[in-house]
């Protein structure tokens, strides 16, 4: 574990949405431990004293939360960093709001944090006040002053304290704007800077992208992956694959990486094994074979086949992996036979679709019903519910087929079969994206079809 390329191994809570419980993101911090992570960012967005009221004072509960959260840090030896986001307000020239950003950082500083990240991204490239338009050249200078400033106090209180930070700028390839070079040429050289990859999301990350950006901000940057998160647009999904498309070389050229993760923390373990295990060994990493080992440590002994199940068919996100390609090939398969004519009681496709549609239903029900890992069932349970759906919408696509063969009435499993249609594609979470419904659109047309020869018949 501890000989991970990376000095910085690490995640950011850095979503938007429902952000971790003080016992979630403990537990977090325990199995990052044992994976080899040495960093916690503490910045969710939507924790409103982290952005919107910054220069609020968190109330004493709160902050009790945070003091276990640090203990259980320095237990297990990960590195607890606050993060504050003042950038939606601040006015950067002004003592005032100097002092409040420092009164809150010192609070931390008070429970033994010594690691800090300042968080400007997700805002307006504008000021505030009339005080930074007299002050400032550039946008840029304005960000490095701040952090400059806020990096000097905190070594004048301690010199073991570190700053990090997130510019507005933190993707995209060059050429760069000037603020990115501003900041770069402005900013003290131990304060290390985010970049998020090429995009915002990315795909992929390229030695020679993140050298780019070095470049232009003079520093090896910090990594800030944002996989599996599944905020905003993405929430739907859940991320549930290994990391993929991170250049074996990426510690060469960057100081480390920081994850950032699902609004669901125990579901997020999935891929955060497997990034632990890229962390570790870059090179030799595998992500079948990691991914096989985090669905075993994730899903334990007994729900390891069903979580595997589910998984293989959640694996749609930014980079780029097929969604469901088991199930795909069986609805394909599935197709294939029956516009070849093979009647579907003949149809060994449409027994193999019909198997694991069995399989899925069997994986649900255990992963709802006989799992001991609480927290994972309450992360899956809404797009376990939407399992289900796809699950009888297939049944009811097959009954429709079976009896149009037998010559039997079939309207009441069509219409059910429209209605659960309807349900799975109307969720609110995506699960094997559209793979089943060309399946519907075929029986749909085979009982237009029969309708009309009907209807031929007894007008001929
Ligand atoms: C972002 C935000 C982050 C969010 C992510 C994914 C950074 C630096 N900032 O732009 O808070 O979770 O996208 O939506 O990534």
């Amino acid at each position: 574990m501890t000989h991970s390329p990376f000095a910085v191994r690490g995640l950011v809570e850095g979503f938007y949405g429902v952000f971790y419980t003080v016992h979630e993101r403990n537990d977090l911090l325990r199995f990052m431990a044992m994976h080899g992570y040495n960093l916690y960012v503490y910045g969710p967005k939507n924790d409103r004293w982290h952005r919107e009221r910054w220069r609020e004072p968190y109330p004493a509960d709160v902050m009790a939360h945070f003091a276990a959260t640090v203990a259980t840090a320095n237990e297990v030896g990960v590195t607890f960093c606050y993060a504050i986001g003042p950038g939606i307000t601040i006015c950067y020239a002004s003592e005032e709001e100097f002092q409040a950003l420092t009164a809150k950082v010192r609070a931390f500083y008070d429970l033994g944090v010594r690691a800090f990240s300042l968080l400007l991204d997700d805002i307006a490239p504008v000021f505030h006040c009339e005080e930074d338009q007299g002050r400032y050249k550039s946008y840029g200078e304005a960000h490095a002053d701040l952090c400059n400033r806020l990096y000097e106090w905190l070594q004048a209180l301690d010199d073991t304290c570190t700053l990090s930070m997130c510019p507005t700028d933190y993707h995209g390839a060059p050429p760069f704007d000037a603020y990115l070079h501003d900041l770069g040429e402005q900013l003290h050289p131990a304060i290390d800077v985010f970049y998020t990859g090429v995009q915002v999301c990315s795909p992929t990350i390229a030695v020679a992208e993140v050298a780019a950006f070095a470049e232009a901000v003079r520093r090896p940057p910090l990594i800030w992956d944002n996989y599996p998160v599944n905020d905003l647009a993405m929430s739907p999904r859940m991320h549930i694959g290994p990391i993929l498309g991170r250049d074996p070389a990426l510690a060469e050229v960057a100081r480390g990486m920081v994850a950032n993760p699902m609004n669901q923390p125990e579901a997020s373990k999935v891929a955060l094994h497997t990034y632990a295990e890229y962390l570790r060994d870059p090179q030799g990493y595998e992500p079948e074979a990691a991914w096989e080992q985090a669905l075993r440590e994730v899903g334990g002994a007994k729900c390891y086949p069903a979580l595997r199940l589910f998984a293989e068919n959640s694996l749609a996100s930014c980079l780029g992996a097929p969604e469901a390609t088991t199930l795909q090939g069986l609805v394909d398969a599935v197709l294939d036979s029956l516009r070849q004519g093979v009647p579907p009681s003949q149809s060994e496709a449409l027994r193999a679709l019909e198997q694991y549609v069995l399989d899925l239903e069997n994986a649900g029900y255990d992963l709802k019903n006989r799992s001991d890992n609480y927290a994972l069932r309450s992360d899956l349970l809404p797009w376990l519910d939407l399992l289900d759906n796809w699950v009888w919408m297939t049944r009811r696509a097959v009954e429709v087929l079976r009896k149009m063969e037998a010559g039997e009435p079939y309207e009441k499993p069509l219409k059910r079969m429209g209605e659960l249609l309807h349900i799975a594609t109307h969720h609110a979470r995506q699960w094997a994206g559209e793979v089943l419904v060309p399946l519907a659109d075929y029986v749909r047309e085979q009982a237009i079809q029969q309708e009309e020869e009907v209807a031929h018949a007894i007008a001929g």
